[in-house]
């Protein structure tokens, strides 16, 4: 297969409601989408970055730069037999997995598409539908937590993740067990924390929690380790797994008992399921978390997530819950069992709508010359 042209587009979309994490508040959101075009098929994939580095040092800007740049001309020279060969063709790029992993899952997208089957059983997925659950930013009081929630609950969620940030924890995480003992909970921490809050976490242990998600460092392995070892609720990693090498480290030293795999983060579909390959191998829990995606990035997540090893509920929410207007469609509902349902169709199942008003276009062609200095 030999990738004919690449499009990138990027488009603001308004959130129905802001996000607020440990470090900011997301109201609008710029998206990157992927196009490329190979065998008179089109297959589609999106970039996770944010505008700015506080999830991760990549950007909206530094992945257009590197997509454009590095990336683009050498898949465009590629000759390629199966979707795993695009990591290869990466490899003398270091780092920037988010704009490597745009391209690499709408190539995934394309080869499902060309051999007329969906994404999830090109990538091996076992389930048609998926336990998902929604995440919670940080609310500005505790009974305006406890309000969201129910409203989440309400709707059929089973699995709430509560973001978390020094001054908006114990309370706010004990409000919400109180008033629902039954509710599947879970924290995400963004790194906000040291281990000189250990004795935060301590009483984090006496919630029943599913998890606490990356407490610590957004690269930290050894401080993880030894918080992991005060506590009962197993730490989760997110921020501080890159790649297969990343997870197995972690599992290792005993950083962390679960994995969140973002396709994202870890360079796209190939790395992500060699993680989840290794995590089943060592009986090791992995779900799939979310990027305030389209539609586009969410359908991917969505086929990832049905392969086996994704025991836990994902950050894979209705579409409505995101976007007032999302760019691709049809949207994702929520089932009554607190799922998802895997598109069947062909690639990820979703497409995109017409008479999008792009902000930022670019068209990159073969035959492009790849400077060898
Ligand atoms: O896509 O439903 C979603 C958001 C899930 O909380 C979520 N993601 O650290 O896991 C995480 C965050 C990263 C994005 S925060 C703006
Ligand atoms: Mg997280």
């Amino acid at each position: 297969m030999r990738i004919e042209s690449i499009e990138l587009r990027q488009v603001q979309l308004e959130l129905t409601a802001p996000f607020t994490t440990s470090f900011g508040t997301t109201l609008e959101r710029s998206c990157v989408i992927i196009a490329v075009h190979g065998a008179g098929v089109t297959g589609l994939g999106e970039c996770v970055a944010f505008d700015g580095p506080w999830y991760s040092y990549e950007t909206i800007a530094t992945a257009w730069h590197v997509i454009s740049e590095f990336l683009a001309p050498r898949l465009l020279q590629a000759d390629l037999t199966e979707p795993e060969d695009v990591w290869t063709v990466f490899a003398a790029v270091r780092g920037h997995n988010m704009a490597k992993a745009a391209l690499e899952m709408a190539c995934w997208d394309l080869f499902a598409r060309c051999g007329g089957v969906s994404l999830a059983s090109l990538l091996g997925g076992s389930r048609d539908r998926v336990p998902v659950g929604v995440s919670v930013g940080i609310h500005s009081s505790p009974e305006a937590l406890v309000e969201t929630v129910g409203r989440f609950l309400a709707d059929g969620y089973r699995r709430i993740k509560l973001k978390i940030a020094p001054g908006s924890d114990i309370q706010f995480v004990v409000a919400v067990r109180a008033a629902y003992p039954e509710a599947l909970v879970q924290v995400d921490a963004n790194s906000a924390y040291t281990l000189a809050d250990t004795s935060t976490f301590r009483q984090m242990d006496g919630l029943n929690l599913l998890l606490i998600e990356q407490p610590l460092g957004p690269d930290d392995m050894v401080d993880h380790v030894q918080l992991q070892r005060e506590l009962t609720t197993p730490i989760c990693l997110d921020e501080s797994i890159h790649s297969p090498d990343d997870a197995r480290h972690a599992l290792e030293l005993g950083s962390c008992r679960i994995i969140n795999i973002k396709p994202g983060r870890v360079g796209g579909h190939s790395q992500s399921r060699a993680i989840h390959d290794l995590c089943l191998s060592r009986a090791a829990p992995v779900w799939c978390g979310g990027m305030l995606e389209t539609n586009i990035g969410r359908a991917h997540n969505i086929a990832l997530a049905s392969l086996p090893g994704f025991s836990l509920p994902g950050d894979i929410s209705a579409s409505a819950r995101y976007y007032e207007r999302d760019i691709a469609g049809p949207g994702f509902v929520l089932n009554e069992d607190s799922t998802i349902t895997v598109p069947a169709g062909s690639g990820i199942g979703v497409e995109l709508e017409p008479n999008i008003r792009w902000q930022r276009s670019e068209t990159i062609r073969g035959q492009h010359q790849v400077a060898v200095t």
